[in-house]
């Protein structure tokens, strides 16, 4: 009986807030099982109007921007040679301060990456390769004659070495001098005698002759490179080192 009490008005109260709703009756057929007192008590026509009740809750704030992401950490490593680095994590810097603070610390990690790729690179190619500019010299250590150098080095997708200026000749001569041999270059004057020409045909714009060279003794329309950097005509039909450029 004293749940009872203590529950009807809870019933009341819900029931009372439901019938409230457009459609009453709904509500009502809904409640019934539980509600009878409030079927019995419910007034059939309106009363006079109430006061107004209390003024509702205040809405939840909208429109406010989202949250402002925190600081960005600068990256981790060593500083770079630009400047000092900011304080990290949370500063005052603003936003695009801390960007380009940020770009510069990538700019100079990337430089230490590229330095490294490029010295890995120049070690693990030693003694049979070089990187000169864009070039790439390197000799499988295979020997042999003019013809058999321009189809070896075809074969594995490059061309006989032909340097055409001072850094790449200097570059060909350091394999030439871990070797110890005598190098062919793709150069030749077999098309007319005195014309030196790069495989395409195209005439040389650079060369580096020994003195007294090219003189031809013999009918010479090869070109070899001594261990001091230095161009000789030769008989094409010799033996070398077989250096590719790619
Ligand atoms: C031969 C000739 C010379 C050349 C030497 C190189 O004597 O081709 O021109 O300089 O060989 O050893
Ligand atoms: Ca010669």
């Amino acid at each position: 009986m004293l749940v009872l009490l203590v529950l009807s008005p809870l019933v009341l109260g819900i029931s009372l807030q439901k019938t409230t709703s457009s459609d009453a009756d709904h509500v009502l057929q809904g409640w019934v099982p539980n509600a009878c007192t409030l079927v019995i008590c419910a007034p059939t026509e309106r009363g006079p109007k109430g006061e107004k009740g209390d003024q509702g809750l205040p809405g939840t704030q909208e429109l406010q921007g989202p949250a402002r992401p925190p600081a960005i950490p600068g990256p981790k490593g060593d500083k770079g040679s630009i400047g000092e680095k900011g304080p990290r994590g949370e500063s005052n810097l603003p936003e695009l301060e801390q960007l380009k603070t940020q770009v510069r610390d990538l700019q100079s990690e990337l430089d230490g990456l590229k330095a490294t790729i490029t010295k890995t690179q120049k070690v693990l190619l030693i003694p049979s390769g070089v990187i000169v500019g864009e070039k790439v010299f390197k000799t499988d250590v295979s020997g042999g004659d003019y013809d058999t150098g321009i189809s070896s080095c075809s074969h594995l997708g490059g061309k006989l070495a032909s340097p055409t200026n001072a850094a790449e000749n200097n570059a060909l001569q350091q394999i030439v001098i871990w070797h110890n041999k005598r190098a062919i270059l793709g150069i030749n004057d077999m098309a007319t005698e005195g014309k030196f020409e790069y495989l395409n045909g195209e005439v040389i714009g650079y060369s580096n002759w020994a003195q007294g060279e090219p003189n031809n003794l013999g009918n010479e329309h090869c070109v070899e490179m001594h261990l001091d950097g230095k161009w000789h005509d030769r008989a094409c039909s010799l033996e070398w080192l077989i250096i590719c450029e790619f």
